[in-house]
């Protein structure tokens, strides 16, 4: 298939040959890479353009980082649950970020956008769920510490690029990057395993660019590629298409329940509740409460469900989603 490239892109081409700091050849390669069509005929442009992006710009920070050893990150888990966005450059993860939390990371027509980690918290009925923008994964870029944080968040969200026809196998190579690391994506995971080395991700996957033309025929191939190993969600991040459903999926996936406290003849504190694992005990709760209280509990009453109003349980008595409890110590 001929490329067909345009005389804007030729133009684009001929300026990016004639530059010589980094920063204006990588102003080129942008500019290049937007008015690149996308298709079969112009995956090895692509892939070049990729590539090159990615050298100038770790040179660049090589540049600025001097000896210093490589970097690395850490984000503290906040709210009910933390989820790291992966997934191949330009899938839109930063854009979903802006989407469902008020963070601002840089959202732009070519990958390698995101350098860095970029956190925003999600507000869900009455908790708040962490979100965690990492920079993509190719088959040659990924850094450890990005393994690292899919391993220690609950749960992950796998982006993909239903505009591009390279989408479903983008993200098949982010599954496999990451399984060489020994970080596996799975949708739901069984711990038969014997390997202990193995961390298992529990992900959800999202197919972003619902709008795209061809957007239908690609879900399609990633039903087929991945209907049997991820809950797959179809959004349209750019235009905010499916971010309910997206909100409930990622309370319902992280298998929490919320749990609200009361004192003694006083109403319950419905504002905010501990989260805490589904089939968690009333020990285990007030373990959460403070830590002294899984020792010190002497009994407790629980109104919610399957009990009666206030019903005096035991220590190992299970709690549910929005139960109420009154600890007694
Ligand atoms: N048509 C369409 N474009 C979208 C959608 N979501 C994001 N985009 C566009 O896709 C491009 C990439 O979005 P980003 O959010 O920067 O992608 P990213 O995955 O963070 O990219 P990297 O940081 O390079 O990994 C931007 O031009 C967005 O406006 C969508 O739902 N539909
Ligand atoms: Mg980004």
């Amino acid at each position: 298939m001929p490329a067909n490239l345009t005389p804007q892109y030729l133009e684009a081409e001929a300026e990016y040959k004639k530059a010589k700091k980094p920063e204006e050849r990588l102003d080129g390669l942008k500019k290049m890479w937007i008015l690149l069509p996308k298709h079969k005929g112009t995956e090895k442009i692509q892939a070049q353009l990729k590539t090159t992006m990615r050298e100038i710009r770790e040179e660049a920070e090589t540049k600025k980082a001097g000896k210093k050893a490589g970097v690395s990150y850490k984000i503290p888990r906040q709210g009910a649950g933390q989820y790291v966005l992966l997934g191949a450059p330009n899938a839109g993860k930063s854009r979903l970020l802006t989407r469902l939390t008020r963070a601002t990371p840089e959202v732009a027509p070519y990958p390698f956008t995101t350098r860095e980690p970029h956190v925003g918290m999600t507000d869900w009925e009455d908790v708040k769920i962490q979100l965690v923008d990492l920079p993509p994964i190719t088959a040659d870029v990924m850094e450890g510490w990005q393994s690292s944080m899919a391993r220690s968040a609950d749960a992950a969200i796998l982006m993909l690029d239903l505009a591009d026809d390279d989408g479903p196998f983008a993200a098949e190579t982010v599954i496999e990057r990451l399984k060489e690391s020994k970080s596996y994506l799975v949708g739901n995971h069984e711990a038969n395993e014997e390997d202990i080395s193995i961390q298992w991700v529990r992900t959800l996957l999202v197919a972003n660019k619902s709008d795209d033309p061809g957007a239908n025929d690609r879900l399609e191939i990633v039903r087929e590629m991945f209907g049997d190993k991820f809950p797959i969600h179809v959004v349209a991040a750019e235009h905010g298409t499916g971010m309910e459903e997206l909100r409930n999926e990622l309370f319902r996936f992280l298998h929490i329940i919320r749990v609200y406290t009361k004192q003694p003849g006083k109403p319950p504190d419905m504002t905010s509740p501990f989260t805490c694992p589904e089939g968690s005990t009333v020990q285990e709760m007030a373990a959460l409460v403070h830590n002294d209280f899984a020792d010190k509990l002497k009994s407790a009453r629980v109104w919610g469900t399957g009990v009666f109003e206030g019903q005096s349980v035991k220590r190992d008595h299970i709690l549910y989603d929005k139960d109420v409890v009154e600890l007694h110590i």
